[in-house]
């Protein structure tokens, strides 16, 4: 048998990993085993794009780089910058499908013509019409939504122009982009017209592409990420902090477990109002269970944990141990990283999958199409399924007893109350601890799991150094997971993981050492709250000024170069580990180290070891430290009560 430990830091996961090889069930971590990357395509030397090759294009001799051609002549830059393109406009159009399919949701919200939503924020739907311009005098909320909803849409078929936030990123950052002449036209059109140049024979200049690749992920980043959450903050409610319990452990043994997977929170929001329905739980009871639980998986988790407190079963690589418990009467998906593999572990036990997007069916999953005009019939219809499904469990019950609390659910604008309170809102207490020294600066850790780095490892290694070394962590999507199974999002981790500057604040604020803002698609959160720290003074003109740096240690997904390149593009630098998917090409892959900094202030790093990582971020802190003035101003102050009022 494989070693298991070295397939995860999680104990939970490791459990249940080995239960799933006693019962010779496959999951990502078997199938990982058994077929090796490709060593061509890991570094993207590959072209398939017409069907005169695929053109395999491996490293001979050093030196050689200009002689490697595909069979058109395309050189081994032009493939390689159109493969790194290609996946941003994957990632780009996976955050903005999403975020059409919210801003569909809410035009008929505002409508009247949904069922179980509504428009709950109307203080930040004001907030967003006013983004977009509109005259909000003497309309109703109803119409503001209506018109807000109208323009959001546009933003996707825009030709022309300029998408709309842009206008939100520091004055400075808006005339890099203009500068360089990528600033969004719309949001689909950056991404057709990345498929477009990236056809066999049309775009074949590496650097002309990368400026593309960068509009497009600008396209996601300012457009439709940041749609997303803002939409869905007014439909469901800006995240508060909220306590919660994470890993597979949430699992309950006399309970209908119900796991919700996926990305959109519309189905996931109704579920959870229905799963609160005393006639659900009463049939739940008829059929012999304590009542439903209902849990979280990957990003969706993100969004019900931290808007309701939803306990969440796990991150990407613990989607089918989740169904190896036996436990899980049905799970849903919608879409994105929804492993085909898990109808295969459902069909080992009484699990149902069902499948909820007109964009992703799964062979062998049972499809029930969610329809948010009678979204909550649906989500009770789906609740009923899983009830009568409880009778059905044939295998001995293995729920691993590991969970976590945590506080979740920092968004920008709690960031903004708690540091600054109710009347006087503000970053300045933050910004004043970093031009102080006691926070050293700020770090956004996001992304995926990978089944070739040590689950969860990667993360809370590159995460434990920065703290230790008192830099302030904003974290998303399965590495915000990865913080609370350890134990990193709860106040008390100040005290046992940073550095004595970060944990003497933190402490005194009441907050834990990092701040989980989210989902995925919430990256853009991180965006505004750096943008906001550019706002408020005394750490320069520009989001590349800050002491900040940005990560994905155990990123797998287009969706993750996606948000990699809107980093860099607004001026962040950003390591990634793992892997790295331009190494075929010398020039391309000192393009994106190097010479883009030049250009947008920002740049990308590959560094697998996650320590080394965390001080490559370091070093890109203190230099931007240096470079404002605040490299003297780290001595150590002792904090007395006054002191600490003073920062409450
Ligand atoms: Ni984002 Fe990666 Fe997926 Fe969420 Fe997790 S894998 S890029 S974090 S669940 S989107």
């Amino acid at each position: 048998m494989s070693d298991e430990r070295l397939k995860s830091i999680d104990e939970a996961t490791v459990e249940i990993i080995k239960k799933a090889e006693e019962e010779n069930i496959s999951t990502v971590f078997t199938r990982a085993d058994e077929i090796k990357p490709c060593p061509i395509g890991v570094e993207e030397s590959c072209c398939k794009i017409c069907a005169m090759g695929p053109c395999r294009l491996p490293r001979t001799k050093k030196g050689e780089q200009g002689l490697r051609r595909g069979v058109c002549g395309a050189t081994i830059d032009t493939i390689v910058a159109r493969n790194f393109a290609r996946k941003i406009a994957a990632g780009a159009a996976s955050h903005s499908d999403h975020a059409r399919e919210v801003v569909e949701t809410f035009i008929k919200t505002a409508r009247g013509e949904t069922q179980g939503f509504a428009i709950k924020d109307e203080v930040k739907l004001i907030e967003v019409a006013l983004d977009f311009g509109i005259d909000i005098n003497e309309k109703s909320i109803k119409d503001i939504a209506l018109e807000l909803g109208e323009k959001a849409l546009a933003q996707f078929g825009r030709q022309h122009g300029e998408i709309t936030y842009i206008k939100k990123a520091p004055l400075r950052r808006q005339e890099i982009w203009r500068k360089h002449d990528v600033v969004p036209r719309g949001i689909d059109r950056e991404v057709v017209e990345i498929m477009h140049r990236t056809h066999m024979g049309v775009d074949q200049e590496y650097t002309h592409i990368i400026q593309q690749a960068t509009r497009c992920a600008l396209a996601d980043g300012w457009g439709g990420s940041m749609i997303s959450t803002d939409l869905q903050d007014i439909m469901f409610g800006i995240p508060v902090p909220t306590p919660g319990t994470i890993n597979l452990g949430v699992l309950k043994e006399d309970h209908v477990n119900v796991v919700v997977h996926g990305h959109e929170p519309l189905l996931p929001e109704l579920l959870v109002v229905a799963s609160r329905d005393p006639e659900i739980k009463r049939l739940a009871e008829k059929m012999g269970a304590r009542g439903i639980n209902l849990a979280g998986m990957c990003c969706s988790a993100n969004e019900i944990l931290m808007r309701h407190g939803i306990p969440c079963a796990g991150n990407f690589l613990q989607q089918e141990l989740a169904l190896v418990t036996g436990a899980v009467e049905l799970m849903t998906v919608d879409v994105q990283c929804e492993m085909q593999g898990l109808q295969h572990v459902a069909e080992c036990f009484h699990t149902k999958l069902i499948t909820t997007s007109d964009r992703a069916k799964i062979a062998g999953a049972t499809h029930i199409q969610f329809r948010p005009e009678n979204g909550l019939d649906i989500a009770k219809d789906i609740l009923k399924m899983a009830i009568e499904n409880y009778p059905n469990r044939r295998h001995a019950i293995n729920i691993p007893s590991h969970s976590q609390d945590t506080v979740v659910g920092f968004s920008h604008e709690t960031i903004n109350y708690i540091l600054g309170g109710l009347f006087r809102a503000s970053y300045r207490p933050l910004n004043d601890n970093i031009m102080n020294g006691r926070i050293r600066g700020v770090a956004g850790v996001v992304g995926c799991n990978n089944v070739r780095t040590t689950h969860d490892s990667g993360h809370i290694t590159l995460i434990k150094e920065l703290i230790k070394n008192d830099v302030l962590v904003l974290t998303t999507g399965c590495a915000a997971m990865a913080c609370g199974k350890a134990g990193l999002l709860t106040p008390e981790a100040s005290h046992t993981f940073a550095g004595s500057g970060l944990a003497e604040v933190c402490e005194a604020i009441g907050i834990p050492p990092v701040l989980h803002l989210g989902s995925c698609v919430d990256n853009s959160r991180i965006l505004i709250a750096a943008t906001a720290m550019v706002k408020e003074g005394g750490l320069g003109n520009d989001l590349s000024d800050l002491p900040a740096a940005g990560a994905a240690p155990e990123w797998m997904s287009e969706k993750a170069i996606a948000i990699g390149h809107y980093f860099v593009a607004s001026g962040i630098f950003t390591v990634f580990g793992t892997t790295w998917p331009t190494l075929g090409s010398d020039r391309v892959t000192k393009y994106l180290f190097e010479d883009i900094g030049e250009i947008y202030k920002g740049m990308w790093a590959y560094e697998a070891d996650p320590e080394k990582a965390a001080h490559l971020m370091i070093e890109h802190i203190d230099r931007k430290r240096k470079a404002l003035g605040l490299d003297k101003a780290r001595e150590r102050v002792l904090f007395d009560m006054a002191m600490r009022r003073a920062l409450d």
